[in-house]
């Protein structure tokens, strides 16, 4: 035993450096992609640029609710930052095969095109996963924006959850088309639940505690553009591949991020620094209503 390995170290350096080798040359091919790289640097710095206004736009406030609003937030470019930085190391990206009868599954030999040794299309799969960490941060303002109620919110973030992680599964599945598109059904099963919380119940409860003017201009800021996501999945190059380019793929996710987190970010940010003691009023049935009387 001890002897074979002795002999075959072409055998454990097979085995060791794929992972290696393709971190590294994941990097490298972002890197020559100016298209896909911008798409994913300019997230980077511009969540670096939001986390600081953020923090400056959030100095004042006085009431827990607020606080809580702002703390759920700020968490939205923190996390992006870091999404978005393991995205451009390489190290949450892959080149996946994909599976017979997906458009790019003879044809685009992408990765060794590209002088990656294997076959396969470049998939950015940190990005699903890490919207399972911000999204919910976005539900959760939103949520106590509108002052809504435990189960309410519980159900949008956990149904939030479930969008995320069975769409990390839908584009990672490379053994049978159908099973992708089943999981990006599921995914939207999940995602229609999200829709008819902000569209039907918060704005209930964003009118009975007197937030529904800002309530309704980021529901509809949400709504609209969380749509064009699974519409960008199912066009881009993990779907039906209509667009094949990784870059363009990658920039239509990019430009989504920057409304649906740092614009969106920005314009609630902005009315709850100016709104803080009507955001205080609030604060019954939520997270963090209970605690708001003592700690104001
Ligand atoms: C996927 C594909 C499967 C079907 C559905 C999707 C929806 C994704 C959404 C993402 C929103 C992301 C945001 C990120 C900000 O950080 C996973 C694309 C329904 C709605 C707002």
């Amino acid at each position: 035993m001890l002897e074979q390995l002795a002999v075959d170290p072409t055998a454990v350096a097979q085995a060791v450096e794929p992972l290696q080798v393709s971190q590294n040359e994941a990097y490298e091919y972002i890197q020559d992609d100016a298209l896909l790289s911008s798409s994913l640097w300019a997230n980077i710095a511009l969540a670096g640029v939001s986390i600081l206004l953020f923090l400056y736009m959030g100095r004042n406030l006085q009431s827990d609710r607020a606080k809580l609003i702002w703390v759920a937030t700020m968490l939205v470019p923190l996390v992006s930052i870091a999404s978005y930085s393991s995205l451009v190391s390489g190290l949450t990206v892959s080149f996946t095969e994909m599976p017979a009868g997906h458009a790019l599954a003879d044809t685009a030999n992408i990765a060794e095109s590209a002088g990656i040794p294997g076959e396969g299309a470049f998939s950015p799969w940190g990005r699903y996963l890490t919207w399972t960490l911000s999204t919910p941060m976005i539900l959760v303002a939103l949520g106590l924006l509108a002052d809504t109620d435990r189960t309410t919110l519980f159900t949008a973030v956990t149904m939030d959850v479930g969008m995320c992680v069975t769409g990390l599964a839908a584009a990672m599945v490379t053994s049978n088309l159908a099973l992708r598109w089943i999981f990006y059904g599921i995914s939207c099963a999940f995602f229609v639940a999200v829709v008819y919380i902000l569209l039907v119940e918060w704005p209930a409860d964003a009118a009975e505690a007197g937030t529904d003017e800002i309530f309704g201009t980021l529901k509809v800021l949400t709504v609209v553009l969380w749509l064009a996501y699974p519409v960008v999945w199912a066009v881009g190059a993990e779907g039906l591949a209509l667009i094949e380019s990784a870059g363009l793929t990658s920039w239509a996710y990019s430009a989504l991020d920057i409304l649906a987190k740092y614009v969106f970010a920005f314009l609630l940010l902005r009315w709850v620094a100016a709104n803080d003691r009507l955001v205080a009023g609030g604060g019954t049935t939520a997270a963090a209503g209970e605690a708001a009387p003592a700690d104001d």
